[in-house]
């Protein structure tokens, strides 16, 4: 539509699908700018963005601290591997662990190679700390996680495109329902030989499940009664974007002491991702307490980039810009004004069925079948109407903008969002 008719746009996408793997179907928009909650395409025409990188950027986009932060550490020392110290990492292990309260971090890139990394600290810490027999470690999970794409973390997906073909599959992992207490109770009673549960505080590619109230809390004591350690996967709900610091809320500085709808947790091992970095660079991280990460010996993990200067600089930035500029308060508000907007919204809807969410981490569902292109559809149009969003299975669209939005902006996207599916009403 509009967009395609635009030559600069064609020649860019042209040029994707000549030279590149076909592993995604993007939306067709072509973008070269951002700034803050926007982005402007090759052609000049701006978008409110309501995906921020799959919550990378929560910080905005190009968030002149952080960009500072990471052009001036690239013109001092890039990267020296772990052969070598650097004056850098350690004030940043330092700030991190401060900040989420732990002892330790262990310093990678990528969402999948942190979840990598905590399934192989908490394999080593069954077999030394625990006492599992030498190769009998399970791992329970949740059916319909996205923990990332590595040939381990596909291996206990559900997801037949993210998996078929891709085997032989990596064994030692025990799949129960999500949000359901008596599955994982009855999961930690089959065997002795589990080591941890690995779960997102909200499943965000099975289309933003936010879990019933007080499961995260009633989880975490089972597995401390089962001596299982609870390994949360906070890559994309963590750093202010369902509007707390932590979806687990453990132990944090967080906007809600006093939230009684979800009790605190502190998970054992704490995984982020993404906005760590406010989607600068890849940064990614495993936090744990001493007792837990001491298994860590030299030799048993690490990454060519994993704690370079450059990665270390940028995170500091971006978690200081999360404090500074109180993020996780701003999604809290922004996020109840958006449902409860949406919400008034659907009720004369026939198009969107259901708003769901927490802070700015949401999802509409659209009155389709999940083989449907209406989803799809809706997101061309609110593409034409100024707003970038993208469906997820097929009749959920995902709205997650910067963290940095204003009020005026959240309901100046409201009505754009409003006004398209009002072109889509029958
Ligand atoms: C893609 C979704 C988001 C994640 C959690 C680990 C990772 C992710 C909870 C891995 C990554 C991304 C990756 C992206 C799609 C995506 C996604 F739609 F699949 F669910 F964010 F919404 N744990 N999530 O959500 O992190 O290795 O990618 O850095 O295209 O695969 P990564």
């Amino acid at each position: 539509m509009a967009v395609l008719d635009h030559n600069k746009s064609q020649e860019a996408i042209d040029l994707e699908n000549k030279y590149g793997a076909h592993n995604y179907h993007p939306l067709p928009v072509v973008l070269s700018k951002g700034e803050g909650v926007y982005v402007w395409d090759v052609e000049g025409k701006k978008y409110y963005d309501f995906l921020s990188a799959y919550s990378a950027v929560n910080q905005g986009h190009c968030h002149p601290k952080i960009v500072t932060a990471m052009t001036s550490q690239a013109k001092q020392l890039t990267l020296t591997s772990r052969a070598f110290y650097n004056d850098m990492l350690g004030k940043y292990e330092k700030y991190i662990t401060s900040y989420f309260k732990f002892d330790k971090v262990l310093p990678m890139n990528t969402g999948a190679e942190a979840v990598e990394t905590a399934l192989k600290i908490g394999r080593k810490w069954a077999y030394e700390v625990k006492g599992i027999p030498e190769n009998k470690a399970e791992i329970i999970v949740c059916e319909n996680n996205f923990h990332g794409r590595t040939t381990t973390i596909i291996s206990f997906s559900n997801d037949p495109v993210a998996r078929k073909h891709f085997g032989p599959y990596t064994d030692g992992f025990i799949k129960i329902e999500y949000d359901n207490i008596q599955a994982l109770e009855t999961a930690l009673n089959s065997s002795k030989n589990i080591a941890a549960f690995l779960v997102e505080p909200i499943q965000g590619e099975a289309g933003v499940y936010v879990p019933s109230s007080g499961y995260l809390a009633k989880a975490k004591a089972l597995c401390e009664a089962h001596n299982v350690l609870f390994i949360a996967d906070e890559v994309q709900t963590g750093i202010a974007r369902t509007g707390r610091l932590l979806a687990t809320c453990g132990n944090c500085s967080c906007a809600h002491k006093d939230c009684t709808e979800a009790p605190e947790v502190k998970p054992d091992v704490l995984i982020l991702g993404k906005a760590l970095s406010g989607g600068a660079y890849p940064v990614s991280a495993v936090l744990a307490n001493n007792d837990i990460m001491d298994v860590i010996k030299p030799g048993n993990h690490g990454s060519t980039f994993g704690g370079n200067p450059i990665a270390a600089a940028v995170a500091i930035a971006a978690l200081e810009v999360v404090k500074d500029e109180r993020l996780a308060e701003n999604a809290e508000q922004l996020g109840q004004c958006f449902r409860d907007e949406i919400n008034a919204y659907i009720k004369t809807s026939t198009i969107a069925t259901l708003v769901r969410g927490k802070g700015l981490l949401n999802a509409i569902v659209i009155n389709d079948t999940e083989d449907s292109d209406t989803a799809w559809n809706i997101c061309m149009a609110l593409r034409d109407n100024g707003l970038l969003a993208k469906p997820t299975h097929g009749n959920i669209i995902r709205f997650a903008p910067p963290l940095v939005m204003t009020k005026a902006e959240l309901l100046d996207c409201v009505s754009i969002i409003t006004k398209t599916l009002g072109q889509f009403e029958k």
